[in-house]
């Protein structure tokens, strides 16, 4: 039986409750078996279900009687990150049952709890070659004094065979925004060394020119050989064009990032050097393993690396372990505030966002001390048996 206005009503007003409560839940600290590194915290920040409403549901009783969810989000994840005139802000990688990701942004008044999306998600202008797919943005607020936002732009490949329905070809957009909201949209980045969907934009010139990380010989998939985090030098950013891509961290047989690894956010700026947060991949029985890892690069040269940290800074945990795309985190967005906090944000396997929060002189320490990857079981050991020595008498 159709329901009646009534009816309607009382389940619209029910919606909005039970949507209210989700997003002003507070989240907590996890301090149970704090690793001095870096606190996780109890809850997801966001999930699809933090969507607005009036983005899924025609509340009009006329044409909606069953109030029935006309439009779904399946899943919130892998957000850009800014912290703009003192405002924690998200850009979020938001993802429709329709498998479509887009672009929204999401606030936060303290960098944890109480996420509320903006009104409408982003409009971003499009290339004369319109794109199929957008995700994965990194915001770095550049010396240029505007605000990059570079991501991931997918399309069908059109040299794949008739009846390949799958084979995709991904490059890096780039947009150019003063308040996220409007966009300038410039031309894909040019790499003369393959497909790039994990392009990120450094936030100060160097040499007078235009930074970025890339990915260099990135097939849609598979990773062709070699390969890694690569550096190049672009002089105008309306056309950004790369003739020379550097690998300044390469993947490496038997270690987290054996089969690719990839920048995540904009680097931060410290005293000792620059921070970077990345993630790497690796290949097993139940598919590939998504962990996040960190390094540093000198001031004056951010392509020089000058601590590697060995192993991964994080992996996924309990429930970050299952989603859509299990067994993967993925952070391309952090930000540290003005007391030099750092909130790292991380997406979990592909599903829903997580913050974890430390601080710039816990970073850097984390940087400058943990054990290099030794690359052999054998000076794993070696590596254990030194600290066991330096804790003579202390255990
Ligand atoms: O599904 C895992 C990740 O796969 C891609 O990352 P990468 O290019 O490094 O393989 C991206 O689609 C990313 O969003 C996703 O989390």
């Amino acid at each position: 039986m159709k329901p009646t206005l009534e009816q309607f009503e009382e389940r619209l007003a029910q919606l909005k409750k039970e949507h209210e409560k989700l997003i002003g839940k507070t989240n907590k600290k996890v301090t149970k078996a704090y690793n001095g590194i870096y606190y996780r915290y109890k809850r997801p920040i966001l999930t699809g279900d933090h969507a607005p409403l009036h983005w899924r549901y025609d509340m009009n009783f006329e044409r909606n009687p069953y109030l029935m969810q006309r439009i779904g989000v399946n899943a919130a994840f892998n957000s850009g990150a800014i912290f703009l005139d003192g405002r924690y802000l998200l850009m979020v990688r938001t993802e429709g049952w329709d498998r479509k990701s887009f672009f929204a942004v999401a606030e936060s008044p303290n960098g944890i709890d109480n996420w509320r999306f903006w009104e409408r998600p982003i409009t971003m202008p499009e290339t004369e070659d319109p794109e199929t797919n957008v995700y994965d943005m990194r915001l770095t607020q550049h010396e240029d004094g505007w605000i990059y936002g570079v991501f991931c732009s997918e399309r069908k490949d059109k040299t794949a065979p008739d009846g390949d329905t799958s084979q995709a070809t991904a490059s890096g957009g780039i947009a150019r925004t003063k308040d996220l909201l409007n966009w300038e949209r410039l031309p894909d980045f040019i790499s003369h060394h393959g497909q790039q969907r994990n392009l990120v934009l450094h936030p100060e010139f160097v040499d007078g020119k235009y930074a970025f990380y890339t990915r260099p010989q990135d097939g849609f998939i598979e990773v062709g050989g070699g390969g890694g985090i690569g550096w190049a030098l672009v002089d105008d950013i309306t056309n950004a064009e790369a003739p020379q891509e550097t690998i300044i961290d390469e993947k490496v047989y038997h270690t987290i990032k054996e089969l690719k690894n990839g920048q995540g956010p904009a680097p931060i700026k410290t005293e000792k050097g620059w921070l970077h947060l990345a993630h790497g991949v690796r290949g097993c029985a139940a598919g590939l393993r998504y962990v996040l890892f960190m390094f540093m690069t000198d001031l004056e040269d951010p392509s020089k690396v000058i601590a590697k940290p060995g192993g991964y800074f994080m992996a996924p945990k309990g429930e970050e372990r299952i989603g859509d795309v299990s067994n993967v985190l993925f952070a391309n967005g952090w930000i540290r505030n003005e007391n030099d906090e750092v909130f790292i944000y991380y997406g979990s396997s592909d599903t829903r966002m997580h913050v974890a929060t430390t601080t710039v002189k816990q970073l850097i320490d984390y940087c400058m001390n943990t054990p290099e990857d030794g690359l052999r079981s054998a000076t794993s050991v070696q590596t254990i048996n030194q600290l066991i020595d330096k804790n003579e008498g202390w255990y």
